[in-house]
C-alpha cells in the first residue's frame, strides 16, 4: 500500500470508547484536492469509496478554512468523541487550515489535518507552491500550522507513518491535550508504496478517559467550599463535553450554590432551573454578575477563565474572593490562583457532592438567585417583544427564532452582535442546545461549523444566525450543504455592517469608524454615502438554496416556521436596526482607548476607561491555609 493508501485504512479501523460506548473515531473526511494531495489521498481516498462507500465518506467542501470548520462543529456536538478529517493541497490550501487550526485548538476540540507538503526528495524544487526559505530547507508553509496544533508531524519517510498515525489518535482523544492534530505528507510521500506491518490496521479503540480526583485535592477543595458563605459555580464548556449537566444539577439542588454559564458552558442548566443565573461575564445576566460580583468562592468546572468570562478580571469584587477549579487540564485549574482539582468535570462533581454531603447555602441565598433570574428573565421578554419598526431589533429575531425552535434544536454563531445578545438572551433548554463558537469567535465559522453540527446530529433542526458581515466572509459552504442534502435553518441578519464593532468602536470613542459598509462620497473621501446595494438573499439564492425574504417578525416567524417544515436548505433573511443594543448587563471589557487623541469622544472615552480600570483584579491571593498535618510535615507539637 501507499502512505496514502495506509493512511485511509488506518482510519477507517480507529474507535474511540467512553463510558462503555464505542463509536468510530473518524466517520468521514472532508477534503480539497489540488497537486499536494489529488494522486496520493486523492487516489486512496478514490479506492476506499469503490471498495465500500460508507466506510470513509469523502465529502468535497469550498475552503480549506471551512471545512476545519465543519470539522470542529461536528467534534463539539459529539462531545469530542469523534471528529473528521481535512485532506488539503499543498502551499494555500494547507495554510488557509491554519484558522480553523487556531479555533480547534483554542476550543479545546479535535480534528485531523492532513495538509500535502513539499517534496522530500527535493529533486524538482521548487515545486509550484513552495516557499523557499534559503537558509532551512526542511521547512515549508505547513510550519505556520506547528504553534496551531497540540500535535505535528511530517511524515518525511513512509516507516515514520505508524508513530505519526498513532501520537495524532492520542492526542485527539486525550481531553486534556485535544485540538489540531495534524499530519504533513509530503506529495511524493503519499504516492510511495511501503511493506507495511499488518497489525497498524489492526481495529484500535481509543479510551477517552474520566480521570477521578486525588482524594487530597478533593479534600482540600472541599474545604474551602465549606467555608464559603456566598458561593457561586461558573461552568464552562467541559460541563458539555464531559456530559456532566446532571451531576452538575445534582451538585447544585443539593449544595444550593447557583450556577452561571460561559458560552460554551451554556446550557450546563436548563435556562428556567431555579439556580440557573444564565450567561456569566462581559456578555451575561445581571442575575449572574451580581452573584459574581459578590462571591467569596467561585466554583470554576471546565472552564479556561477568558476576558469575556472574568468580565476582564471586574466580575469579582468581593475582596476575599477565592477560587476552586475543577478541570481535566492542570493548566486551567491553576488559573485565579485557585485550589486545584485536575479530575473529568463528572466525576469531580460526583465526588464533591458526596465530600459535601450535609453543607448547604440557606435557603434565602437560593432564594435570591431565584429573583434575580426571574428579574432578568423578564428584561429578556421585554428584548424579544419590543415592537420597533420599521426595523426590528436583533432581540426580537432572537427571540421569534428562540419561539419557534424546538428544545433539542440547535443554535449555532461565532461572531459579531450576536453572539453577546445570544448569550444574554438564548433560553437554552437542552446541553446540546447552544454552540455559539466563542473561543476564536471566528467571523465564517456560522454555516461551515453550522453544517458540522447538522451531520453530527441530523436529528435537530440546526438554527444557524449569521450577520451579514460573517456571511460575506465565508457563506460558500451553502454550497456542501445543498451538495450533501444537508438540511440548515439559516437566519441572515443584515445590519449593512459591523453593529458589534461599530458600537464598540463607539464605547472607545472611534465613532463607528470604518465598521458600516456604504459608499464612498467623492465630496468627503469618507465612506460616509449611502448603503451599499448588496442583495444577500440573490446571493445565497444563486448558490442554490431557498430564501424567504422577511419584513418584519411577523413574516419572520413565518418563515422559520417554513424552515422547520422543510427538508432542504432554507436561509431567511431580514433586516434589522443596527442601533437597538441588547440589555445592559452592568459588565465591562477591556479594550483599551488612546491614552491621547485630538479628538473630544476619544478623550471622554478614556476618562471612562480608566474608571474601569480601578475596578480590575489580579486575582492572585493564595488558597486558604489548610489546617495542619496530623503526621509527619512540620508540626511542632
Ligand atoms: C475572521 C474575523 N475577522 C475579524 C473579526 C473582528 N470582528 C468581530 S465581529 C465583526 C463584525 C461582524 O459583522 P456581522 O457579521 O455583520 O455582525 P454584526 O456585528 O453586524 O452583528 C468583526 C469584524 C472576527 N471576529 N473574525
Ligand atoms: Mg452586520
Amino acid at each position: 500500500m501507499t502512505v496514502a493508501q495506509a493512511v485511509i485504512r488506518y482510519l477507517a479501523a480507529q474507535y474511540s470508547e467512553a463510558d462503555g460506548e464505542r463509536r468510530r473515531l473518524i466517520p468521514a473526511t472532508l477534503g480539497i484536492f489540488g497537486h499536494g494531495n489529488v494522486a496520493g489521498l486523492g487516489q486512496a481516498l478514490l479506492e476506499a469509496e469503490r471498495d465500500d462507500p460508507h466506510r470513509l465518506p469523502y465529502r468535497p467542501a469550498r475552503n480549506e478554512q471551512a471545512m476545519v470548520h465543519t470539522a470542529v462543529g461536528f467534534a463539539r456536538m459529539r462531545n469530542r468523541l469523534s471528529t473528521l478529517a481535512c485532506t488539503s493541497s499543498i502551499g494555500p490550501g494547507a495554510t488557509n487550515m491554519v484558522t480553523g487550526a487556531a479555533l480547534a485548538t483554542i476550543n479545546r476540540l479535535p480534528v485531523l489535518l492532513l495538509p500535502g507538503d513539499v517534496f522530500a526528495t527535493r529533486v524538482a524544487d521548487p515545486v509550484l507552491q513552495q516557499l523557499e526559505h534559503p537558509s532551512s530547507h526542511d521547512v515549508s508553509v505547513n510550519d505556520t500550522l506547528r504553534p496551531v496544533s497540540r500535535f505535528f508531524d511530517r511524515v518525511w519517510r513512509p516507516e515514520q507513518l505508524p508513530a505519526a498515525l498513532l501520537g495524532a489518535a492520542r492526542v485527539l482523544t486525550d481531553p486534556a491535550e485535544t485540538g489540531a492534530a495534524t499530519i504533513a505528507l509530503p506529495q511524493d510521500v503519499q504516492a510511495e508504496a511501503y511493506d507495511w506491518p499488518d497489525e497498524l490496521f489492526a481495529r484500535r479503540v481509543w479510551h477517552v478517559p474520566r480521570p477521578a480526583p486525588e482524594p487530597a485535592a478533593l479534600a482540600r477543595a472541599a474545604a474551602v467550599i465549606r467555608g464559603a458563605e456566598r458561593p457561586l459555580i461558573v461552568a464552562g464548556g467541559g460541563v458539555i463535553y464531559s456530559e456532566a449537566s446532571a451531576a452538575l444539577r445534582e451538585f447544585a439542588e443539593a449544595t444550593g450554590i447557583p450556577v452561571a454559564e460561559t458560552q460554551a458552558g451554556k446550557g450546563s442548566l436548563p435556562f428556567d432551573h431555579p439556580l440557573a443565573l444564565g450567561a456569566m461575564g462581559s456578555t451575561g445576566t445581571t442575575a449572574a454578575n451580581r452573584f459574581a460580583h459578590e462571591a467569596d468562592v467561585v466554583i470554576g468546572v471546565g472552564t479556561r477563565y477568558s476576558d469575556f468570562t472574568t468580565a476582564s478580571r471586574t466580575a469579582f469584587q468581593n475582596p476575599g474572593v477565592r477560587f476552586v477549579n475543577l478541570n481535566v487540564t492542570a493548566a486551567d485549574t491553576a488559573k485565579l490562583a485557585a485550589t486545584t482539582l485536575v479530575a473529568d468535570a463528572r466525576a469531580g462533581l460526583i465526588a464533591l457532592r458526596d465530600s459535601l454531603a450535609g453543607w448547604s447555602t440557606p435557603a434565602s441565598y437560593r432564594d435570591r438567585a431565584r429573583e434575580l433570574a426571574a428579574e432578568w428573565d423578564a428584561t429578556v421578554q421585554a428584548a424579544y417583544t419590543l415592537g420597533r419598526a420599521p426595523l426590528p431589533a436583533q432581540s426580537e429575531v432572537i427571540g421569534a427564532a428562540n419561539d419557534v425552535a424546538e428544545p433539542r434544536d440547535v443554535v449555532v454563531c461565532a461572531a459579531g452582535s450576536m453572539p453577546g445578545d445570544l448569550h444574554k438572551l438564548w433560553r437554552t433548554r437542552d446541553p446540546k442546545g447552544y454552540h455559539v463558537e466563542y473561543g476564536y469567535s471566528c467571523m465564517g465559522y456560522e454555516i461551515a461549523g453550522g453544517l458540522g453540527v447538522k451531520l453530527a446530529a441530523p436529528d435537530r433542526d440546526v438554527f444557524v444566525l449569521v450577520g451579514d458581515g460573517s456571511y460575506l466572509m465565508m457563506s460558500q459552504e451553502l454550497v456542501t450543504a445543498v451538495q450533501e442534502s444537508v438540511k440548515l435553518i439559516i437566519v441572515l441578519v443584515q445590519n449593512h455592517g459591523f453593529q458589534s464593532i461599530g458600537a464598540l468602536s463607539e464605547s472607545v470613542g472611534a465613532q463607528r469608524f470604518g465598521t458600516s459598509y456604504r459608499h464612498r462620497d467623492p465630496s468627503t473621501g469618507r465612506l460616509d454615502g449611502p448603503v451599499l446595494p448588496v442583495d444577500l438573499a440573490a446571493n445565497a439564492e444563486s448558490l442554490g438554496v431557498r430564501v424567504i425574504r422577511a419584513h418584519d417578525i411577523e413574516s419572520l416567524r413565518a418563515g422559520l416556521r417554513e424552515a422547520k417544515a422543510a427538508d432542504e436548505t432554507v436561509l431567511v433573511h431580514i433586516e434589522t436596526d443596527p442601533l437597538v443594543a441588547a440589555p445592559d448587563s452592568e459588565s465591562w471589557w477591556d479594550v483599551p482607548v488612546s491614552e491621547v487623541a485630538t479628538i473630544d469622544t476619544t478623550r471622554q472615552a478614556r476618562t471612562e476607561y480608566d474608571k474601569h480600570k480601578q475596578d480590575q483584579r489580579p486575582l492572585l491571593a493564595p488558597p486558604p491555609t489548610q489546617p495542619p498535618s496530623t503526621s509527619g510535615g512540620f508540626s511542632t507539637s
